[in-house]
């Protein structure tokens, strides 16, 4: 493809960036995450919304994803605080005055306390208790929401919350995992069913992270069928369970998994790249997966946003390339006739990166955590051309 070839996407096409609410809001305290994982004063995203709105605004974005606080909103069980919700509201009108469309994530990753003490994702009743937040926040906030998202990542959380012990509640045992996945299945069906009740025009999704999938060895049969049975469970199940309740797909994409497999060796099954080039976390860097993953969700015939793609680059000297490639590739998609609507960034900001702390920077925007300042890196100036023209070059 010829660097200087403009690439023009399509009209009325989203472009922004994403953040959630516990990695960036600050002074979330009663969460399953506070205690063990404190994000403290994170970006202070909660009071400073303005701040942050103007410098999406500045970068030329005109949608934003971000998600709310379950334990703000509803700190224990049946008692929904009127200040946290009418705080959303306010956002959102902030966003509405920038001509900012909001995506809004219903849950992203944590749990109100009084909710993890009762089994979390483990609770045979918690798509009930998800039903009735969910059901709250959107009689309270839909009228001014372009598109919502129930969950984030089902299987990427359970991977880490129940197989890995990363995240809350850090359990190693496979046992659970039917549960909890059942009820990511459940939950979000019945989230859909509820907005849907509400409001009309809702547009609902998942935010599902998928990866590119392919086989370390492409000659061997064992190889290509492990890879391909892998492939079902992380990237196609929760989709297939719920498609029939899915009005467009988020995609966050990230990983370009190459499956190894040999029976003789422990683990029998590994996720090798081959020395390609990496991001500050060691992700391998591969744009062209996202291609092949969006190919791949046209038999779904629904709108397609991509709801997160981004790395950790502090130095901001892969960041630039990494863009245009991936942006690349979502244009040769939507030249086969993938339906791509949107593009949001992971992140607007630097933020706090889960279990690795705040030392990860996904931001366009540098965050100085002493001072709380703020600086616009180099990449996202770039950004900011191709959000305003609506094509690459
Ligand atoms: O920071 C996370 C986000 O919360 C979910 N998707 C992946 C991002 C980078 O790890």
């Amino acid at each position: 493809m010829s660097k200087s070839k403009k690439l023009k996407f399509p009209k009325d096409f989203l472009w922004g960036s994403s953040v959630s609410s516990y990695q960036v809001e600050g002074n979330v305290n009663n969460c399953d995450w506070s205690e063990k994982f404190p994000a403290r004063t994170a970006c202070n995203y909660y009071l400073n919304y303005e701040h942050y709105f103007d410098l999406a605004k500045e970068l030329n974005q005109n949608v934003h994803r971000f998600s709310l606080s379950w334990s703000r909103i509803q700190p224990a069980e049946g008692k929904f605080d009127r200040k946290a919700i009418l705080h959303y509201r306010k956002m959102l009108l902030a966003l509405e005055k920038r001509g900012i469309k909001p995506m809004v994530t219903i849950w992203h990753w944590t749990l109100p306390l009084w909710m993890s003490e009762k089994g979390g994702w483990e609770n045979s009743k918690f798509p009930e208790y998800f039903e009735q937040y969910t059901r709250f926040v959107v009689e309270e906030l839909d009228d001014l929401v372009d598109f919502w998202l129930t969950t984030n990542e089902p299987m990427i959380y359970t991977s880490l919350a129940y197989i890995l012990g990363k995240f809350p509640p850090q359990k190693n045992n496979l046992l659970v995992v039917p549960k909890v996945f059942y009820n990511f299945v459940k939950t979000h069906k019945k989230a859909y069913q509820a907005i849907h009740d509400i409001s009309e025009n809702a547009k609902v999704g998942v935010a599902q992270n998928l990866s590119f999938v392919d086989a370390y060895n492409k000659n061997s049969t064992l190889n290509k069928t492990v890879a391909s049975a892998f492939n079902f469970f992380r990237n196609r199940l929760f989709l297939e369970l719920t498609k029939n309740y899915q009005d467009f797909l988020g995609i966050n994409y990230y990983f370009h998994d190459r499956i190894k497999f040999s029976p003789f060796s422990f683990p029998p099954l590994k996720i090798k790249n081959k020395d390609k080039e990496v991001s500050d976390l060691g992700w391998e860097i591969y744009p062209e997966g996202l291609y092949y993953v969006l190919k791949d969700l046209k038999k779904y015939n629904l709108p397609i946003y991509i709801t997160e793609n981004g790395l950790a680059d502090k130095g901001d000297k892969k960041r630039a390339k990494f863009i245009t490639e991936h942006l690349k590739q979502i244009h040769r998609a939507i030249d086969d006739g993938v339906d791509v609507k949107g593009y949001m960034h992971w992140s607007l900001i630097d933020n706090f990166e889960w279990a690795d702390g705040f030392g990860p920077r996904f931001g366009l925007v540098e965050m100085n955590y002493k001072t709380m300042g703020t600086k616009v890196r180099e990449s996202a100036r770039g950004y900011a051309e191709v959000c305003k023209n609506n094509s690459l070059f």
